[in-house]
């Protein structure tokens, strides 16, 4: 392999979305959805932090060198997935807390929001992936400045969309 399909195409973004479990996709394809839409490259991967850890460790330990800028982590449950990845990468790391059955997903909201002092990780609410996408979008407008604009003019197509919005009675 060479160094250079090594580090991916380091002029254009790049986005590891991982998740616990295939069930989890419903919820986090609309993370994949956005970025894709403003032309971002997305790798999307199962990989959970209990039935496969030595694919997590190996995952976290690569994604720098691997191109990605940002990873976002999606898992329901006891969801270590996104805080354990954020301790052994130096990439942003945004947590999707998923809803399961049981708990309505406060538990996975608790698991990843709660992280020790020192290992960060950004969790948007339950079950928002696509703010979770949105956000990396944000923190990636400081290299792809590309991205600010999709923004911008993601912004004015939800406020023209309230806007446009009839109260009947
Ligand atoms: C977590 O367990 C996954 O992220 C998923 O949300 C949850 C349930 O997984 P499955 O039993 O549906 O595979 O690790």
């Amino acid at each position: 392999m060479s160094v250079l399909s090594n580090m991916g195409d380091m002029d254009s973004p790049k986005v590891a979305l991982i998740m616990g479990s295939e069930s989890d996709w419903p919820i986090m394809v609309h993370a994949a959805e956005i970025l894709e839409s403003a032309g971002v490259d997305v790798v999307a991967e199962i990989i959970s932090a209990h039935r496969t850890p030595g694919k997590m460790v190996e995952f976290a330990q690569s994604a720098k060198s691997r191109g990605f800028d940002v990873v976002i982590a999606g898992a329901g449950g006891a969801a270590h997935l996104p805080g354990m990845v954020a301790s052994m990468t130096p990439l942003p790391v945004i947590g999707v807390p998923i809803p399961l059955a049981q708990l309505d997903g406060m538990d996975s909201l608790l698991s990843i929001v709660q992280m020790p002092s020192g290992v960060p990780v950004a969790t948007v609410g339950i079950g928002q992936a696509r703010n979770a996408g949105l956000l990396a979008l944000r923190i990636l407008g400081g290299k792809f400045p590309n991205l600010v604009e999709f923004l911008e003019n993601f912004a004015q197509s939800q406020a023209q969309i309230v806007l446009d919005k009839k109260l009947s009675r």
